[in-house]
């Protein structure tokens, strides 16, 4: 078995989340280094490693977690706007190799990210 993901730790309890949601699919925890004012991280239960690596089996979870991510954006009251982000490989900015989607809003946002 290959070794657990940081985000597998965390839902399996043995590192402290900080939990906004969970269902059957995915959990939602807010970042540890918030870029943002609200700053949350939707994350599959059923690691993939990265979007680049996703199959069409997957296409369920992936949608549930856009759709988690827009019901989170109005959960913490994000009526002036959001990003979504999903980042794939080193140059794509991901440090964690369990696909995760983050949820950035509380500011205006600068556009093209760095
Ligand atoms: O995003 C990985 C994100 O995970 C990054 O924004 C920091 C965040 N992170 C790292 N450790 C933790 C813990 N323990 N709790 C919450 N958030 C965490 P990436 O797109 O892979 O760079």
């Amino acid at each position: 078995m290959s070794e657990r993901t940081l985000f597998q730790k965390i839902m399996d309890g043995d590192i402290p989340g900080d939990y906004v949601h969970q269902d059957d699919q995915c959990i939602v925890i807010r970042d540890i280094d918030p870029q943002a004012p609200v700053h949350l991280l939707v994350i599959p239960r059923d690691p993939i490693p990265r979007i680049a690596e996703a199959e069409e089996e997957d296409e369920g979870v992936l949608g549930h977690l856009l759709l988690v991510a827009a019901e989170m954006a109005q959960k913490m009251e994000l009526e002036g706007g959001f990003r979504i982000v999903i980042n794939n490989g080193k140059d794509g900015g991901e440090s964690v190799p369990h696909l995760h989607v983050h949820v950035l809003g509380g500011r205006a946002l600068a556009w093209p990210p760095g």
